[in-house]
């Protein structure tokens, strides 16, 4: 059996093995007490900055994430990924090496990598996902999240990150169709991948600013850059890393990344209750109270699971 860690300090120690062991105790016993306690403690503890990568496939994601990670590696910070896969619900996973297309060292003790299957939805972000961001947040100095998904399956992600990206490709009309599916919303900065394609990647910035304004006319005061970038030439990339550095120490100074990491824990609980038992079942929860009164979201996800199963007659009480 894959033991929980007993510290986070053990975890922080053990490096990625250690990581990886954590990752799979969440994948095979995620019900025990000790670890949904574990995970509590991880949650208050997530010192990175956790950046979202989303976007249509094949917009560059992937390629974007190894350029950054080179970055941050320069600059001496570890670096966890994350990579999920919409696909993997009907293919059973078979298709995440084609999509994370990353090409880290893997002897490098400071690139933690990990692919998902996301179990729930299309795009969407399991709470082993979760569970996955939450452990590297509190181990590695930065998180990459890339997940493929467009329409409101993006939102999940959005819930799971500190800084949401949304990447756009040159020449694709993705901005228009993302209006429609009301993804405008959420991103807190856009990048326009392959800079290198030149003028098409200038009109699709001048396309995706001219969406965002009208996507969000009441908040035009705080819209998200929209920044080009090219992961093969490197061009705009240092621009790309220093606006998410910016937008992250913005949320620290200001409280805003706090208020929005306590949304997201809500959102959790609020999820996970739903996606088990249903509008009615999360009806008759009073889920202010068990957050409120749980050490942290998967502690009070276990406690609503145990009572909502009671009144089910599905398990003896007590
Ligand atoms: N010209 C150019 N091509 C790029 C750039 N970045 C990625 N590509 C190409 O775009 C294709 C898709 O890149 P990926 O990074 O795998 O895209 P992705 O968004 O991760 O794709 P999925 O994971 O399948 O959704 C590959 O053929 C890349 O070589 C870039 O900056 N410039
Ligand atoms: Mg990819």
């Amino acid at each position: 059996m894959t033991r929980v860690p007993d510290s986070l300090s053990q975890l922080r120690e053990g490096g990625k093995a250690a990581l990886a062991r954590a990752i799979s105790a969440v994948e095979t016993h995620a019900d025990s007490d000790d670890l949904l306690r574990f995970l509590d403690v991880a949650t208050r503890s997530g010192r990175a900055q956790v950046l979202g990568l989303t976007g249509p496939p094949g917009v560059g994601k992937s390629t974007l994430t190894n350029a950054l990670i080179r970055a941050y590696r320069a600059r001496g910070e570890t670096v966890g990924v994350l990579a999920v896969d919409p696909s993997s619900q009907v293919t059973g996973g078979a298709l995440l090496g084609d999509r994370t297309r990353l090409s880290t060292d893997p002897g490098d003790p400071g690139i933690f990598v990990r692919s998902m299957a996301a179990r729930d939805r299309l795009g969407g972000l399991s709470d082993h996902a979760i569970a996955a961001v939450v452990l590297m947040r509190a181990v590695m100095d930065r998180v990459i999240v890339e997940s493929v998904g467009i329409g409101q399956s993006e939102s999940d992600v959005a819930h799971a990150v500190d800084t949401l990206v949304l990447c756009i490709q040159p020449g694709s009309g993705d901005s228009l169709q993302f209006m429609k599916a009301g993804v405008m919303e959420l991103p807190d900065l856009v990048a326009v991948t392959k800079a290198d394609m030149g003028a098409m990647a200038r009109r699709a910035q001048a396309d995706v600013a001219g969406a965002l304004s009208l996507a969000r006319p009441a908040d035009s005061a705080r819209l998200p850059d929209v920044l080009t970038v090219s992961a093969t030439s490197g061009e705009g990339l240092e621009a790309l890393v220093g606006a998410c550095d910016t937008f992250g120490a913005a949320a620290r100074s200001s409280g805003r990344g706090d208020a929005r990491r306590a949304v997201q824990e809500r959102h959790w609980v609020d999820d996970a209750i739903l996606r088990r038992f249903g509008r009615i079942g999360h009806s008759v929860c009073d889920v202010a109270a068990a957050v409120s009164g749980a050490d942290g979201p998967f502690s009070a996800i276990a406690a609503l699971d145990r009572s909502l199963r009671v009144r089910l007659g599905l398990i003896a009480p007590g």
